[in-house]
């Protein structure tokens, strides 16, 4: 339809762009790590994510533009002299192209990317069809320096299984247990539980969607290690440095 039309024409002509979202530490406020979002320049207008990525997902393009958006991104932190780290979305369909990874590890050589400085986030949006090979893929990166967070913890049926099963560094809590731990006990029990699973595992946490003040004390209160949200900052072209 006309949405494929959007997504392949957008691939075609290079208007795949990387957009920046800093993650800040809740006790010191530095903001030394970014997530990398895509978006689609259209017509002077910038399309987020949310309003293509599936379609990108089924019509198998993701992992071009995953790739497109990753060269862009690394050439823009070469370019700029940015330090801190990058985490980086990645459709499990796109990992589990073996070709894939090695582009990737090849892209860190060229723009002299410090592995460490990767963290790439697995999320359970779409259903995963061969585990296996992506355990694998997951392993190979990490052996190269790479990290891993979980997205959306606890909003997914296979949460703990990616815990179990691979080398996690983060879990970035859903933001709609966030959202709602202050107005709701239920919610403010799950954060306080994945809290207490993440420092026996010793995995840093990340809370999305801090939208005010208050959730913003809360995560502190809660012992939480960094903050997301429009709070702390928007996504933008650049790095807020
Ligand atoms: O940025 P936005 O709120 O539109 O993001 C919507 C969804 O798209 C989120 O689930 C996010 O994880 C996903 N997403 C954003 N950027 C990328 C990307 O570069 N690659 C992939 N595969 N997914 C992304
Ligand atoms: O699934 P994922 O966590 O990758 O989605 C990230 C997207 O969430 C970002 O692209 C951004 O557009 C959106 N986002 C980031 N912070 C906030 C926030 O505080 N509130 C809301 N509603 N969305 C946010
Ligand atoms: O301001 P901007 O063009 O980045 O807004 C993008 C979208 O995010 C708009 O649809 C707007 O309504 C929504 N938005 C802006 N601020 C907030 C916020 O603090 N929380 C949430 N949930 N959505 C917001
Ligand atoms: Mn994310
Ligand atoms: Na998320």
């Amino acid at each position: 339809g006309e949405k494929n039309q959007m997504v392949l024409n957008a691939l075609e002509e290079g208007r795949i762009v990387p957009y920046f979202q800093p993650i800040v530490d809740v006790n010191s406020g530095e903001t030394h790590i970014h997530e990398l979002l895509m978006r689609i320049e259209q017509d002077g207008r910038i399309v987020p994510a949310g309003e293509f990525i599936d379609i990108a997902e089924s019509i198998g393009v993701i992992h071009r533009m995953d790739y497109m958006l990753i060269e862009k991104a690394f050439k823009q932190i070469h370019v700029q002299g940015y330090t801190g780290t990058l985490f980086i979305n990645l459709s499990p369909r796109s990992l589990i192209i073996g070709e894939f990874i090695n582009r990737i590890h090849q892209l860190a050589l060229d723009y002299e990317i410090d592995p460490k400085r990767i963290v790439f986030e697995l999320t359970e949006r779409e259903t995963v069809s061969n585990l296996q090979l992506l355990e694998k893929f997951v392993l190979d990166l990490k052996m190269q320096g790479f990290n891993f967070a979980i997205d959306d913890f606890g909003s997914g049926y296979s949460s703990f299984h990616y815990l179990k099963q691979f080398p996690i560094d983060v879990i970035k809590i859903e933001g709609e247990f966030i959202r709602n731990m202050l107005n709701d006990d239920k919610y403010l029990a799950f954060v306080k539980s994945i809290v207490t699973l993440a420092k026996s595992l010793k995995v840093e946490t990340i809370a999305e969607f801090i939208e005010d003040e208050a959730v913003m004390n809360a995560v502190r209160e809660q012992g939480i290690d960094y903050g997301q949200g429009y709070h702390l900052g928007r996504p933008a072209p650049d790095f807020l440095i």
